[in-house]
C-alpha cells in the first residue's frame, strides 16, 4: 500500500529548510545553473561547486549526494530530471527514477527528513500536474517499504504549484 502519511507540502524557498537533505534539480554537468540549482549553489557557497566538480557529472534519472556546506541541510542530493518534449519519450520513467534514486541515496546515508523541489517543472518544461502525480505516487510507493524516512516535504515555489500538489494529495488520500 502506498504510504502518504509521511508526506508534507510546503510553499517557499527550499534552501531555507532545516532537513537532513534537500534535493537539487540539477543538470547533467552538476556544475550549477539557474532556478533552484542556482539558489542552492548560492546558499551553500563555493565549497558545493568544488565538491560537485569531483563527481564527473550525472546522467538524467540518476542522483548524487554531496554535503550541504552553508545550507541548514546537511546534504544535497543532486538529481537530473528529463527535459520534457511530448511525454512519450521516456520522460515519465526518467522522472520516476529521479525520485527513486534520490530516496535510495537518502536511505543509504541515514537521511530521515528530505525535501524535494518540483523536479523538471521549470526550465525543463514538465507539466506540473503530470510531474506532481509522479512525484507523489512514486514517493508514496517508496515509503511503503522504507520505514527509516520520517518525512518527505514537497516544496513548491509558487501558489499555483502549491494548489496542484494540494489537490492531488487530497485526492490520493481519499483514494481517488
Ligand atoms: N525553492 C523551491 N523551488 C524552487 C526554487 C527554490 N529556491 N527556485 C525555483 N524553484 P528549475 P528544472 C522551482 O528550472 O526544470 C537549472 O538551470 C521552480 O519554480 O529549477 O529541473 C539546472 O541547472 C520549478 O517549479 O529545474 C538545469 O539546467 C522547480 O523548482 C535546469 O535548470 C524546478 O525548476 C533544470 O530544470
Amino acid at each position: 500500500m502506498p504510504d502518504l502519511s509521511r508526506i508534507e507540502l510546503r510553499q517557499g524557498d527550499i534552501t531555507r529548510l532545516s532537513v537532513d537533505a534537500i534535493v537539487n534539480a540539477a543538470n547533467s554537468s552538476l556544475l550549477g545553473g539557474g532556478g533552484v540549482d542556482g539558489a542552492i549553489h548560492r546558499a551553500a557557497g563555493p565549497e558545493l561547486l568544488a565538491e560537485c566538480r569531483t563527481l564527473g557529472g550525472c546522467p538524467a534519472g540518476e542522483a548524487r549526494i554531496t554535503r550541504g556546506y552553508r545550507l541548514p541541510a546537511r546534504y544535497v542530493i543532486h538529481t537530473v530530471g528529463p527535459v520534457y518534449s511530448d511525454g512519450q519519450s521516456g520522460e515519465p520513467e526518467l522522472l520516476r527514477s529521479c525520485y527513486v534514486n534520490s530516496l535510495t541515496l537518502a536511505v543509504e546515508q541515514g537521511v530521515r527528513t528530505i525535501a524535494f523541489p518540483a523536479i523538471s517543472c521549470g526550465v525543463y518544461g514538465y507539466p506540473m500536474q503530470d510531474a506532481a502525480r509522479i512525484a507523489l505516487g512514486t514517493t508514496a510507493g517508496f515509503l511503503a517499504t522504507s520505514p527509516s524516512i520520517e518525512k518527505v516535504i514537497f516544496v513548491q515555489f509558487g501558489h499555483e504549484a502549491q494548489q496542484v500538489y494540494e489537490r492531488l494529495l487530497k485526492d490520493m488520500r481519499s483514494g481517488i
